[in-house]
């Protein structure tokens, strides 16, 4: 735990609320720092890989319509603890359990549109960042 990278995707809901800048904005005020960014669309391909952990899981389907649903912007945050940090930030999966002043508690409702996907450990974090940021680098 020091300097860190997450994968941070704002969902497409997110982007459809017009919320992209919401939630950059309060990282960098935060101290984070946004190394990468992109804005893709997911194949279901690329999206059953990212969730393969919730595979069988009831909610699955659906959650593999919701994310390749639209675009998404796909981000890496950097800094102190930042995967801790960004989490924190986030707030509890379901919205209505998020506590407000984090993202989830301040913008959404419902736990299958809950806006926002942080990465929860330095292992998720890298293999997540290699599929959204392939080849890239510990320059930036
Ligand atoms: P996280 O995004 O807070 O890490 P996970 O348990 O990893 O939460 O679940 C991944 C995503 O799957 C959630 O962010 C949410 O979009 C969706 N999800 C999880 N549980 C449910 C559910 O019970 N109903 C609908 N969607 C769910
Ligand atoms: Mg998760």
């Amino acid at each position: 735990m020091e300097e860190e990278r997450s994968l941070v995707l704002v969902k497409p809901d997110g982007v459809e609320r017009g919320l992209v800048g919401e939630v950059i904005g309060r990282f960098e005020r935060r101290g984070l720092k946004i190394v990468n960014l992109r804005m893709l669309t997911m194949s279901r391909d690329m999206a059953e890989q990212h969730y393969a952990e919730h595979k069988g899981k009831g909610f699955y389907p659906g959650l593999i319509d919701y994310i390749t649903s639209g675009p998404l912007v796909a981000m890496e945050v950097a800094g102190w603890q930042a995967i801790r940090v960004v989490r924190a930030m986030v707030g509890a999966t379901d919205p209505v359990e998020a506590a407000p002043g984090t993202i989830r508690g301040d913008l959404a409702l419902l736990k299958g549109e809950n806006i926002i996907h942080a990465s929860d450990s330095p292992g998720s974090a890298e293999r997540e960042l290699q599929l959204f940021f392939p080849g890239r680098g510990w320059w930036l």
